[in-house]
């Protein structure tokens, strides 16, 4: 069973460093083949499946051995997408618990780990298959995120971490540790790791330039794995206009934004009149961890907001009042979930990480 003995002497210092994994990272500096550092974990996907993951930049490749509640050992080979291996673990319930440890290859040799041990915490609704909206709207696009790979002739994935103008503490990338597409969702996955000289990675997609109307129903179906200190997830809009008239001039739809620890959604709307000027409302209690349908209803006379189909803000837009031109133009999508930044401020709960935040589907509806 154990076909790597020769390495059992370093993996003894590894096993020091074993400690039951909450869904947390594991990061072990041990002495793999002299050489290697990587860090590996279990992550909550969704309520009846869980994924153990490894990176380790060196690696040939990686298994995974395992068993759930001390039966039905498996051993399995791990799915690899850069230096990121993952194996999804399907079928699980509530308080099951997961025992695994991973064997990871290199050029010279291999090595176990250890085991760890994950108990599952089933922390959402199954979602359920939502009807479009009443009325006389007609789907012009949407984005089911089906299917195991992020269309990038929807999305692009934005790259950096310059704190982009809210000096925000994490560094986007279009690494598989950040995005993921499985099990019918989009994945932004938020992590405490040091990367590009900052201390947290998450990811930040937008449409600009690929997706992009005036006026319609834009909705979304999101759910946040967990919530803490300094995340800030947001589903939004800017005028497709950005890069030639920049911010505020292009303006912004806030459709959802969420802080902290709060349990408020809020709305907003972000433009120029003749100086930057915001106008925005909230609603709660809202429990961002559960499955919610985040929507804007937007014509030439207004903007509406939504959670679940309950109004909860309206922004007058007729006429262009207040200088409000900016929207009745063409705007895109942007998905993100930012670590830190002036609004949610700067206490960071690392306890929390990974963080995912959950996307069933992006529609844009018009009439
Ligand atoms: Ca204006
Ligand atoms: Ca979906």
């Amino acid at each position: 069973m154990r076909r790597y003995l020769p390495y059992l002497a370093p993996l003894m210092l590894v096993l020091m460093l074993v400690v039951a994994c909450e869904g947390g990272i594991v990061n072990l500096s041990g002495d793999l083949v002299s050489r290697a550092a990587f860090e590996s974990g279990c992550d909550y996907v969704d309520a009846d499946t869980a994924r153990i993951w490894v990176n380790a930049a060196d690696a040939g490749w990686a298994d995974v051995h395992y068993r759930v509640n001390s039966g039905g050992q498996l051993n399995v080979r791990m799915n690899r997408e850069g230096t990121y291996f993952w194996y999804d673990v399907n079928g699980l319930s509530e308080g099951d618990v997961i025992d695994y440890w991973f064997t990871i290859g290199f050029n010279a040799g291999a090595q176990d780990t250890g085991w760890y041990s994950y108990t599952h915490t089933a922390g959402g609704s199954t979602p359920t298959p939502t009807p479009p909206p009443s009325g006389d709207w007609v789907l012009i696009w949407s984005d089911e995120f089906e299917g195991s790979s992020l269309d990038t002739s929807n999305w692009t994935p934005e790259i950096g971490g310059s704190g982009w103008g809210n000096n925000e503490l994490e560094y986007y990338t279009d690494r598989p540790e950040n995005i993921q597409v499985s099990g019918g969702y989009l994945q932004i996955i938020a992590r405490r790791e040091s990367y590009g000289g900052m201390n947290y990675t998450s990811a930040r997609l937008k449409t600009e330039n690929k997706v992009y109307h005036t006026y319609g129903r834009i909705e979304a179906r999101i759910r946040l794995s967990r919530i803490g200190m300094g995340l800030w997830p947001a589903f939004w809009m800017l005028g497709n206009n950005f890069s030639q008239v920049s911010w505020p001039a292009c303006g912004e739809i806030d459709i959802m934004e969420h802080i902290n620890t709060e349990d408020v959604v809020y709305g907003t709307i972000h433009w120029d009149a003749g100086g930057y000027a915001s106008y925005g409302g909230n609603i709660s209690p809202v429990d961002v961890t559960q499955w919610h349908v985040y929507s804007i209803e937007w014509d030439a006379s207004s903007i509406k907001w939504f959670v679940d189909g309950v109004q909860y803000h309206e922004a007058n837009i007729e006429n262009s009042i207040n200088s409000t031109e900016e929207f009745h133009r063409p705007f895109f999508i942007l998905l993100n979930v930012a670590i830190g930044g002036n609004w949610p401020g700067f206490t960071i709960d690392d306890s929390i990480f990974p963080v995912t935040m959950y996307v069933d589907w992006v529609r844009w509806y018009q009439r």
